[in-house]
């Protein structure tokens, strides 16, 4: 298995990226079901995954701005679709979804999170990739299996990327990355590359405001 990745950005690219996200980021709008969704008028990018996987932590991150997208230790914090702008004039949209497999949730608001995350990432004209974070400590489960299924078939073109990685020792992450690799490179939809990431020690980061900014330019 080779360790080396396929792509890798160029000195430029991830200069172009860190200079985007550096510069202004508002919040937009939440939409808590999809007749509130604004108009889509840029390219935008969907950060998905398990509850508690770490979605709004890695969108303040990238940006450099605690508190823009709320976070907490609570599973389900994230329930509505949350818009964020960036560049000015606008250049793209980074859009934080509800989490996923959220067990101690009532059955009927879990109901409402599926179609509500299915429909958007399906139908969405201006979607151009999905971020699908996945845990560094568990790898891939089979609650994450069906969101990436599901854009398997709907031919949603999306990144892999891994989670908390300050939280396991550099044995554990190489394990980890190379499974996941093996299984990003069997699905159809996935890019073949995985990028692993820690918001709280900025690892990754460079990179995946690189991968996030090719997906919209
Ligand atoms: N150590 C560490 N903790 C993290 C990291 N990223 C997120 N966390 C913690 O994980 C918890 C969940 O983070 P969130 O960003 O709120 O997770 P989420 O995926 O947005 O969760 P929902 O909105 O409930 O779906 C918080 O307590 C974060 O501080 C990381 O890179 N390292
Ligand atoms: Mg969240």
């Amino acid at each position: 298995m080779s360790e080396e990745p396929l792509d890798t950005f160029t000195p430029e690219q991830i200069e172009a990226a860190r200079k985007i996200f550096a510069g202004p980021v508002s919040f937009l709008k939440s939409a808590p079901e999809l007749k509130h969704l604004p108009d889509p008028v840029v390219p935008e990018v969907a950060v998905a995954g398990r509850s508690n996987v770490g979605k709004s932590s890695l969108l303040n991150a990238l940006t450099n701005r605690n508190g823009l997208a709320r976070t907490s230790n609570t599973p389900g914090r994230t329930q509505e679709l949350n818009f964020f702008d960036v560049g000015e004039p606008l250049r793209f949209r980074l859009v934080d979804m509800p989490g996923y497999g959220f067990a101690k949730a009532p059955k009927d608001l879990l109901r409402k999170w599926r179609y509500l995350v299915n429909d958007f990432l399906r139908g969405r004209q201006s979607l151009k990739r999905a971020i699908v974070l996945i845990d560094s400590r568990h790898g891939i489960k089979d609650v994450d299996r069906e969101i990436l299924d599901m854009l398997d078939t709907a031919a949603v073109s999306y990144r892999i990327v891994l989670t908390k990685t300050d939280k396991i020792k550099a044995t554990e992450l190489a394990e980890v990355r190379a499974q996941t690799e093996a299984e990003a490179r069997k699905r159809p939809a996935a890019h073949p590359d995985i990028i692993a990431t820690s918001s709280e020690k900025g690892m990754g980061l460079p990179e995946l405001r690189a991968a996030v900014f090719e997906a919209v330019t």
